[in-house]
């Protein structure tokens, strides 16, 4: 995803991550989510992650309703929905805990064009209900959430550093939030409206490729969704996250018309 973000940006974004590749360089590999560590799906269990149509784990979701599951618009997009698969309730990909259910149906954000310009979200309707719990999503009393310092939890499946392997099972690493004046000093594409970061200003944890679409967390509602970064875990470089709350109180319109309660 990464690369073709930065083939798309062009210009703007080559430069930064020039910048981001020559600073942390020497880091890159030597960093194993990026600085996480495996848990348990208990502790998550509306984790979710979306398969193409050969079986293989490219994005997160979460579940937010016994058929809708919530992912980057990027995620949604990216593979056929006739073939896409959602696996729900399996912690280790290699397991056939849990099941596969199919997409009847996506939402993405009207506005999206591309991860850098915001909107990165969509809704995924299931083909039938799962069992699994709902993620509390965002209220609008819920701005403390987003208090910069906060630490906030990135769960995934994705790879354990830039262009590393996959663990092959779920992993969750603490990240706390950027305020948005600095994330724009890093990212010229960031728009604090419909995006927010996270980060340690020391690199070294981070989502990454393949945990796209996947849930970021404070005290247990999802403030952000994994949108787009600059590499993976690079010191001054934060991930960017979809600001849940700017979506919090459509996607739930959405929910209580698709659920009829
Ligand atoms: C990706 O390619 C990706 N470090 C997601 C998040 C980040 C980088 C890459 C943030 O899906």
């Amino acid at each position: 995803m990464l690369t073709n973000i930065r083939r798309r940006l062009g210009v703007a974004l080559t430069v930064l991550s020039g910048a981001v590749c020559a600073s942390a360089g020497h880091a890159a590999g030597m960093q194993p989510i990026v600085g996480g560590e495996s848990v348990s799906l208990e502790d998550y269990p509306y984790a979710v992650y979306l398969v193409d149509d050969r079986g293989n784990q490219y994005c997160g979701g979460t579940v937010i309703s016994a058929t809708e599951v919530l992912t980057a618009a990027h995620c949604a997009l990216a593979v056929r929905e006739s073939d896409l698969g959602v696996v729900v309730g399996r912690e280790r990909i290699a397991s056939n805990q849990g099941e596969e259910v199919g997409v009847d149906d996506v939402w993405v954000a009207p506005g999206y064009r591309d991860p850098l310009s915001g909107d990165d979200i969509a809704v995924l309707t299931l083909s039938e209900s799962v069992s699994a719990p709902a993620a509390r999503l965002p209220r609008s009393s819920d701005d403390h959430l987003y208090e910069p310092g906060t630490m906030a939890t990135v769960v995934g499946w994705g790879r354990l550093f830039e262009n590393g392997p996959k663990p092959g099972s779920l992993r969750a690493a603490d990240v706390p939030l950027v305020s948005d004046s600095e994330c724009s000093d890093v990212f010229r594409s960031f728009d604090a409206d419909t995006m927010v970061c996270a980060g340690h200003e020391s690199g070294g944890v981070d989502a990454c490729q393949g945990d796209s679409g996947g849930p970021l967390l404070v005290d247990g509602t999802v403030i952000g969704i994994v949108s787009w970064g600059a590499g993976c875990a690079e010191p001054g470089t934060p991930g960017v996250y979809t600001r849940m709350s700017t979506y919090a109180d459509d996607v739930r319109a959405d929910l209580v018309r698709s659920t009829g309660d």
